[in-house]
C-alpha cells in the first residue's frame, strides 16, 4: 500500500525531491515519501548533491573570511546565502543571496536558519539559541553550537583545555573585572599577568597586559580570566581540518613574527622556521584539541613556544582564520576549500606547501579614518610572488583589517625579504586625512 502510494503520487511529488526532510514532513500528505527519504537521503552524499543544485550553504557573517570563502563556493558551483549586519559586507558582491541582519537577534539568526540546507560561521558572535534550536530541529550547524558556546568565553574555553589535558597557561577565572583587586591585595595575583575579558574581544580588543594596579583603570567591568604571562618564544599556529565522519588533517605549523617593539603580529610565515620536534608537538596538540571538539569544519589552534619548548594553547577559532590567509596562494588546498570540503563532509584535500608563504596584514594606518586608499599598491605588485587581497571595505580605522599580501617563493629567506619589502611599501590610509 505504501509503495502504491509512493507511484501514484510520484509526479507530483518530484518537485519537492529538493526539500529537506524537515520541510516535506510538515506536509500531512507526503509523510511516507519523507520516511523513504530518511531510509535512503538523497541529499547526503550522493554524487552531485552540493555542486550546480538546489543545495544552500548559509554562511553567518559576511566580511573577508567569508568573502574569501565563496571564491570556493563559486570554483564549485555551490549556491550561498549569507547573513550579514552591514549593507556593505564584502561578501555581498559574492553570494547568491544576502540578507542584512543582526547575528546576535534569536529571530534573525533563525529564520535564516530555516532557509539553508547547511549552516556554517566566519564570526563566532553569533545568537547561539538560535543555533541551537536550529540544531535540534535537524538542521546541520558546523561548527556545533555547542563548540561555540565553549569557544565565545574566554574562561569556559580554558576550563575546556584543563579538563580534557590540554597545556595552556595557567589562568583565574573572575566574575568581573573589579574583583581582581582583592586577588593582588591577597596575594592570589602576581604581576605581569594578562587580562581577558571573557566575552565580546577579537583582533586584540578585549585583552590588556596589566603590570601594575592602575594599568586596570578604565577597563570594563565584566566577566574575565586573568592569565599567566608567558615569556614565549615564538607563538605558533596549526589550523586542522575535521570533517563529521572523522577525517581528520592538518596544515603546517606556521610562525607568527612579531614588531619587536610594537608587539605586533608583523609577518604569518609558513612553514615555521623551528625545530622538527617542536612543530611535530604542536601539530599533536592542535590535532588533540579538535578531537577533544569534536569539531566539524577548521579549527586554528593558536599556540605558544615556552623557553622549555613546550606548547600551550592560547585560544581557538572554529573557522577560516588569519594564520592561513597563505594557503590561498602557497598551499596545494586552501583552508577556504578545506573548510566547504569539511562541513560538506567531503574528502579533505592535501594540506601541504607548493612552495613557502608569507602573509603580511594590511591594517588601517594609525590617525587615518574614513574612505580607504592603498598607497602604492602598484610598487608592490611589480616584487615577485606577491599577490594582494583587497577585502572590500570601504571605510578604514586605525588596526582595522582592510586587506591581506601574500609572498610566495620556493626560498623562505627571499620570500621573507619580499614581505618586509611589501611591509614597508604598501600603506592603507583615508582620502580624508
Ligand atoms: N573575523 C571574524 N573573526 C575574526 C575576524 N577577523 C572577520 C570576519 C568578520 C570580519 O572579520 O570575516 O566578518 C569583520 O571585520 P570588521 O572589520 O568589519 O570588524
Amino acid at each position: 500500500m505504501p509503495l502504491l502510494f509512493f507511484k501514484k503520487n510520484l509526479a507530483f511529488l518530484m518537485p519537492f525531491i529538493h526539500l529537506s526532510c524537515k520541510d516535506i514532513i510538515l506536509n500531512d500528505d507526503l509523510r511516507i515519501f519523507a520516511l523513504i527519504l530518511k531510509i535512503n537521503p538523497l541529499k547526503v552524499n550522493t554524487n552531485n548533491t552540493y555542486f550546480s543544485s538546489d543545495f544552500k550553504l548559509g554562511i553567518l557573517g559576511g566580511g573577508q573570511l567569508g568573502k574569501m570563502l565563496l571564491n570556493d563556493t563559486r570554483k564549485f558551483d555551490i549556491y550561498t546565502c549569507v547573513l550579514d549586519p552591514s549593507e556593505e559586507a564584502p561578501c555581498k558582491i559574492a553570494c547568491n543571496e544576502f540578507y542584512q541582519g543582526d547575528l546576535m537577534d534569536f529571530d534573525t539568526v533563525y529564520n535564516f536558519g530555516k532557509k539553508v540546507d547547511v549552516l556554517t560561521i566566519e564570526i563566532e558572535g553569533i545568537n547561539l539559541q538560535a543555533l541551537q534550536k536550529l540544531e535540534d530541529e535537524g538542521l546541520k550547524v558546523y561548527p556545533s553550537p555547542k563548540t561555540l558556546r565553549f569557544i565565545q568565553n574566554k574562561a569556559t574555553q580554558k576550563l575546556f583545555y584543563t579538563d580534557h589535558n590540554i597545556p595552556t597557561a595557567p589562568f583565574t577565572r573572575f566574575a568581573f573585572t573589579s574583583e581582581i583587586e582583592d586577588a593582588i591585595d591577597n596575594g592570589g595575583l602576581v604581576f605581569p599577568f594578562v587580562w581577558k575579558a571573557a566575552q565580546f574581544g577579537y583582533d586584540g580588543n578585549g585583552v590588556k597586559v596589566i603590570r601594575q594596579k592602575s594599568d586596570l583603570e578604565g577597563l570594563n567591568n565584566v566577566e574575565c580570566i586573568a592569565e599567566e604571562m608567558i615569556p614565549f618564544k615564538n607563538e605558533l599556529a596549526v589550523i586542522v581540518a575535521r570533517r563529521p565522519s572523522g577525517e581528520i588533517k592538518n596544515y603546517p605549523v606556521v610562525e607568527m613574527e612579531f614588531h619587536p617593539e610594537a608587539n605586533q603580529v608583523e609577518y604569518v610565515i609558513c612553514p615555521a622556521r623551528i625545530d622538527e620536534t617542536i612543530a611535530q608537538k604542536a601539530i599533536d596538540v592542535a590535532l588533540k584539541t579538535a578531537e577533544a571538539y569534536q569539531h566539524v569544519g577548521l579549527l586554528a589552534v593558536e599556540m605558544f613556544q615556552t623557553q622549555d619548548d613546550e606548547i600551550l594553547v592560547n585560544e581557538v577559532a572554529p573557522r577560516p582564520h588569519n594564520s592561513g590567509h597563505y594557503s590561498i596562494e602557497a598551499s596545494v588546498t586552501s583552508q577556504f576549500e578545506q573548510h566547504l570540503r569539511a562541513v560538506l563532509d567531503l574528502p579533505l584535500g592535501r594540506t601541504s606547501n607548493k612552495q613557502a608563504g608569507i602573509m603580511v596584514n594590511l591594517v588601517g594606518t594609525e590617525g587615518h579614518t574614513g574612505n580607504v586608499v592603498y598607497k602604492n599598491i602598484e610598487e608592490i605588485l611589480s616584487l615577485d610572488g606577491v599577490t594582494p587581497h583587497i577585502y572590500g571595505k570601504k571605510q578604514t580605522r586605525p588596526f582595522r583589517k582592510m586587506g591581506h599580501v601574500t609572498i610566495v617563493n620556493m626560498d623562505i629567506t627571499k620570500a621573507r625579504k619580499i614581505a618586509e619589502t611589501v611591509k614597508n611599501t604598501i600603506k592603507v590610509i583615508s582620502t580624508n586625512n
